[in-house]
């Protein structure tokens, strides 16, 4: 029972954290398309520039959690989501 418990919990694992660290990726993509056209005040061009950079470093921190949510502002403000 034990092992089968840390196999389930080992493949749940593979599966889920890809996914959830690649979504920030994706978001940086979103975010960098978008500003290629985006018609924003420098202000906000500033705000969703530093909010990208910020992102992009909690990602290659591993606070994914915290990338998405500042990637995410970054987003609201470009009107995405
Ligand atoms: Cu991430």
């Amino acid at each position: 029972m034990f092992r089968k418990g840390v196999l389930v919990a080992a493949v749940a694992m593979l599966i889920a954290t890809p996914a959830f660290a690649g979504s920030c990726p994706k978001h940086m993509a979103d975010i960098d398309a978008a500003m290629k056209t985006a018609q924003l005040s420098d202000a906000d061009k500033a705000k969703v520039m530093q909010l990208r950079k910020q992102g992009e470093e909690q990602h290659k921190a591993g606070d994914h959690g915290a990338s998405v949510k500042s990637l995410g502002e970054a987003k609201k403000i470009l009107g995405l989501n």
